[in-house]
């Protein structure tokens, strides 16, 4: 049986240093200890998808991370896997879990899993082994894995049977809930602006040296549309990670950061309010547009008519929400996000529609991944 400290040295000598993730009783002792390190940054998230945005957003500031989770938990990553870090190239660690490995007494919802986990990676196109088994193995397991990540631009999976790891205990830090964060309405209930016209604000008002993560559809094509630069990502799929990828982006940078998020993105990982609440990102701000429906698959209603977004960002531990429904409104409601601490919320009524002559990013996904990985460095 491996000891989780001894896991932790051989993967921090490879360089691994941001863990995020979901539990599993097989990881059970590695979880506990890295969130009992306090040297070390471990990201509970809600779901396992959103811990692989998260990761994304902490390789973007120069960070080698590892997202832990049970092999169900690879159902809930699949997408961002196959349209973020595919399409990006931005490699994580994997460790997933062997729930339900045939021969071994498990509950039922794992036996299907259980039989297609390696297939499933291999389907995903991602390198694989199975977790080193000897603590003499660490090392030279954590260094393929790098070596592979580093080659590929891709994830890479150690899959880790049941029984791997010594017991630990778990002494994480208490958390406290936040101060009530406040809220300001500066809504004016007139007509709605276009989402082109709060994107031209943000441009005119967005700090030089603040990345910027566009949801996907059409408001990351409209941003391209209105001003490429280096330091913006359009996140073209993955839709709901670009605020969990903003919040791994802005916990290792400690900076501010921009992440543009539509209604159905938002409804679709709404966890990651919580997960960004409770983390106090102090930098990140978040600005979410809010059309009432899924514009950029031909305007059919979303949900959030009913959501009171900024009541959702506040009893998620957000420091700041503002609500508007003009251009002059997020003018105003964003000069005040920016000298406020965060993390803030800036919920944006506006029209459904969009630029008459929408364009699509012409850089690809890895060049801007990349792109914004050396603007973020050179800022820091
Ligand atoms: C996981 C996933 N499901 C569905 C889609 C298809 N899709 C692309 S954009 C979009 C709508 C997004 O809605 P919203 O966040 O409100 O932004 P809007 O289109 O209104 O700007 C959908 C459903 C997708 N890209 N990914």
């Amino acid at each position: 049986m491996l000891q989780a400290g001894a896991v932790l040295q051989a993967a921090g000598a490879s360089g691994f240093s941001f863990y995020t993730g979901v539990p599993c009783s097989f990881l059970t002792p590695l979880i506990n200890r890295v969130a009992s390190d306090r040297s070390l940054r471990y990201v509970a998230a809600a779901s396992e998808g959103e811990a692989v945005a998260i990761a994304a957003g902490a390789w973007l500031a120069g960070r080698q991370t590892v997202v832990m989770c049970q092999n169900s938990g690879l159902g809930n990553a699949v997408n961002p896997l196959t349209s973020l870090n595919a399409p990006f190239r931005i490699p994580t660690l994997l460790i997933v879990t062997w729930r339900g490995q045939p021969g071994l007494a498990d509950e039922p919802q794992h036996a299907l899993m259980g039989e297609i986990t390696q297939d499933l990676l291999a389907l995903l196109r991602l390198g694989q082994a199975p977790f080193p088994q000897t603590e003499a193995a660490l090392g030279p397991g954590f260094a393929q894995a790098h070596a592979e990540m580093d080659r590929t631009g891709l994830p890479f999976a150690f899959v880790l049977r049941k029984g791997a790891l010594a017991d630990e205990v778990l002494d994480e830090p208490p958390r406290l809930p936040p101060p009530p964060g406040s809220r300001t309405d500066l809504c004016a209930h007139g007509p709605r602006p276009a989402r082109a016209a709060i994107l031209e604000r943000l441009l005119a008002l967005a700090p030089a040296d603040a990345p910027v993560i566009a949801t996907t559809g059409k408001t990351g094509r409209e941003l391209f549309t209105l001003q490429d630069r280096a330091q913006h990502l359009y996140q073209v799929g993955a839709m709901g990670g670009a605020a969990p990828m903003a919040l791994g982006l802005a916990l290792a940078t400690g900076r501010r950061t921009i992440v543009l998020d539509g209604d159905g993105a938002a409804l679709m990982k709404l966890g990651a309010m919580a997960t960004i609440g409770a983390y106090q990102p102090p930098g990140l701000l978040h600005v979410l547009l809010d059309n009432g429906v899924h514009d950029s698959t031909g305007g059919q209603a979303t949900v959030s008519a009913s959501v009171d977004f900024a009541g959702v960002a506040l009893s998620c531990g957000y420091a700041q929400a503002f609500s508007c429904d003009s251009d002059t409104g997020f003018a105003a409601a964003f000069a005040s996000a920016l000298g406020s601490r965060g993390p803030v919320l800036l919920h944006v009524r506006i029209r459904p529609g969009s630029m008459a002559k929408l364009g699509r990013p012409t850089v690809a996904p890895h060049e801007v991944a990349r792109r914004l990985r050396d603007f973020v460095l050179a800022a820091a």
